[in-house]
């Protein structure tokens, strides 16, 4: 079972390089309210290690590399994103952490909702709380 699905993001390509536009439901499945970026990576740190109650959100790990793991309470899956040509969409409930950033990753996000931390839950045994109500 997929927990985070991969959407391809369609390359335009000419003699000058490429281009992805991302835009608004269309190859981005809701309405981008919000971009935020991660860089400059310490090396072995982990972050994430939260869900959110509604926001939907797509990341591109624009350079180098990370990974994604995702858990919706029942299955997990790890994912690893080093290619700008693909977005991971995560939405609805799922636990997600994040590690094994590259030195040089960049990973970029767009967030269906302004930043609230009263989306976030926070605490694992809340979120499982969640998943089983
Ligand atoms: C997510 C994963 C993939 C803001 O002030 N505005 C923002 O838009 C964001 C995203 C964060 N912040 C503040 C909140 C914290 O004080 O920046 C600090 C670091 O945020 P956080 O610890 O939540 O960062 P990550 O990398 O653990 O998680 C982030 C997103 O917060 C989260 O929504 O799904 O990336």
């Amino acid at each position: 079972m997929n927990i985070g699905k991969l959407i391809n993001l369609k390359v335009i390509g000419d003699q000058r390089g490429n281009l992805i536009s991302l835009e608004s439901n269309k190859n981005i499945p809701f309405a981008i309210n919000r971009v935020y970026y991660i860089f400059d990576n310490l090396p072995n740190v982990e972050r994430g290690f939260h869900a959110h109650i509604s926001l939907k959100q797509v990341a591109i790990c624009m350079s180098g590399s990370c990974t994604f793991l995702l858990d919706n309470g029942l299955d997990k899956e790890t994912i690893v994103l080093n290619d700008r040509t693909k977005g991971l969409l995560i939405e609805g409930l799922v636990w997600r952490e994040m590690k094994d950033f590259s030195k040089d990753a960049v990973l970029v996000v767009l967030a269906s909702d302004f930043y609230d931390e009263s989306d976030y839950i926070r605490d694992y045994s809340e979120f499982k709380k969640r998943v089983n109500s």
